[in-house]
């Protein structure tokens, strides 16, 4: 394919530790067509070339070399992926559920005394496109809100604000862009005053982005004459960057010890739900995701399986259609524990994970990649061709020394926006709906009646839940028109 024209030396003018590289790394084509580029692309070839992690690339481009036997081929595309034939789900505690060895209301006492003690942070990982959703920007700026046209940036942000007003101590954010997300974010965020939150209490730090490969040669793929393919390293990506960026020391600053993760596309995400926290703290837990019930095999989430005292989250891409299937005798999938990428962290255990943060295994995505051809012309092909890479931060688990399930009911906190119109699933459709159900069920606790079908909304920097819709509408009141509530 075509990371290169024919093969030809390497361009005389290219600096010769460079070029040693290229060799080195049987990357020496990703220069051709040197001749038609101009000093400026040039120069950004070299610094482009310059700025990776050459042992890495060639780690990378083995990888592929070895997915070339038709036995490999066929391993699953994660590569990493550990014997599970005797992995078990884990037990889970089930937020709201009387029935837990720990009482809801005594979790959420810990839970809220820690949030008013200031010793929760939170990590929003934004590096995501919106392209899946025929949306041009990062992720984020989707207008989800389904009366208010809220960004999810805003609705997430607003439930952090609502939360530290609540408790009356600020929960800091650390904001993860990526460099095609970075400068859009940080304006938005700037254009809207942060949401609410305080300047001092929000930093952003980037992740880095690794070339992507040929999946027959392993070179790397050109996105244009003299411009190198790139793609984000996955969220796995967060600690090494947000090491980098000092965000760690950050946090210790000012009092964090637990750290919250969760992503910028699930408008009901509830990182910071006391009930939550409180069984991370009360089980002592270094590592806690929140977690729905799997029931479908077909569901896009990852599933946390335990064997011989090691927890860990197998993707669902990784997953074998047969271990993915696989029923208890009661019915329900054997890993049916679905990871909604909500993990809480104690900061002493990121700071312990940092050391391994570059160690985190490369998983490979076979997709469908632009790229030039060898007469250096742009080529869009329909089926995949190249390899990304991307680390997963919950790869992290294994090394935790206590890892406690939470499993949320999906209806009050999980409606991932990932698709586009007209999928049968996770599309801006479906996640709206989910918000007005939820609203209107929230509204329903707190005595309002919401009118048959009325579109409602809860205003994420207001409302936590039912006990504060009051301050806005008296019990007995009725909705009968588009609303949002708390605005
Ligand atoms: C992710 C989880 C999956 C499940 C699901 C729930 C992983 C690998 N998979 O699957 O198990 O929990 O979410 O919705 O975690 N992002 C970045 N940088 C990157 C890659 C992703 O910031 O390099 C962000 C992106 O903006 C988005 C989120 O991570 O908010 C999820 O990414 P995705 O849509 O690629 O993940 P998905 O749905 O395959």
């Amino acid at each position: 394919m075509g990371a290169g024209m024919t093969h030809r030396p390497l361009p005389p003018e290219l600096p010769a530790d460079l070029a040693l590289q290229l060799i080195t790394a049987g990357q020496e084509r990703v220069c051709g067509g040197w001749d038609r580029l101009d000093e400026s692309r040039r120069a950004g070839l070299v610094a482009q070339l310059r700025s990776l992690d050459w042992p890495l690339v060639t780690e990378m481009r083995q990888r592929v070399l070895a997915k070339q036997g038709p036995e490999q081929a066929a391993a699953p595309p994660g590569d990493v992926l550990p014997n599970l034939d005797n992995a078990v789900t884990p037990p889970c505690l089930r937020l709201r559920d009387d029935h837990n060895p720990i009482p809801p209301a005594l979790a959420a006492e810990h839970g809220i005394a820690a949030l008013a003690a200031g010793r929760i942070a939170a990590i929003l990982v934004a590096g995501g496109q919106g392209s899946r959703l025929g949306f041009d920007g990062p992720k984020g700026l989707y207008k989800i809100g389904p009366v208010s046209r809220a960004s999810l940036l805003e609705i997430l942000c607003g439930k952090l604000v609502a939360v530290a007003k609540r408790h009356g101590a600020a929960v800091p954010l650390a904001v993860m862009t990526s460099s095609a997300t970075d400068a859009v974010t940080r304006d938005f965020f700037s254009r809207h005053e942060r949401f609410g939150l305080p300047k001092d209490r929000v930093l952003f730090f980037t992740q880095r982005d690794l070339p992507v490969l040929c999946d027959t040669t392993g070179e790397i793929v050109r996105a244009d004459l003299g411009q190198l393919a790139m793609s984000p390293d996955g969220h796995g990506g967060m600690l090494g960057s947000l090491v980098a960026a000092g965000g760690l020391e950050w946090f210790a600053r000012q009092g964090v010890d637990h750290v919250i993760s969760f992503q910028v596309d699930n408008p009901l995400a509830m990182p910071l739900d006391s009930e939550f926290l409180g069984y991370h703290l009360l089980t002592g837990s270094e590592f806690t995701p929140q977690v729905v019930h799997k029931a479908d095999p077909k569901e896009r989430v990852g599933v946390v399986v335990a064997d011989g005292g090691v927890t860990r989250i197998v993707e669902y891409s990784d997953l074998p259609a047969q271990l993915a299937t696989a029923r208890l005798p009661d019915g329900r999938l054997k890993f049916h524990a679905g990871s909604i990428a909500i993990h809480a962290f104690t900061r002493d255990f990121l700071e312990r994970a940092s050391a391994n943060a570059d160690a985190l295994p490369l998983h490979m995505a076979h997709k469908a990649v632009p790229f030039i051809d060898g007469a250096g012309a742009r080529v869009v092909p329909d089926a995949p061709n190249a390899y990304k890479f991307e680390r997963f931060i919950f790869d992290l688990m294994p090394l935790a020394r206590t890892v406690t399930l939470v499993e949320v009911d999906p209806v009050e906190g999980f409606a991932p926006l990932k698709n586009a119109s007209g999928a049968a699933a996770d599309t801006a459709e479906h996640v709206m709906a989910a918000m007005v159900a939820h609203a209107s069920r929230l509204l329903g606790r707190a005595g309002v009646t919401v009118t048959g079908g009325v579109p409602v909304e809860l205003a994420a920097n207001r409302i936590v839940n039912a006990d504060d819709v009051a301050e806005y509408l008296p019990p007995g009141s009725t909705i009968k028109e588009p609303r949002v509530i708390g605005s």
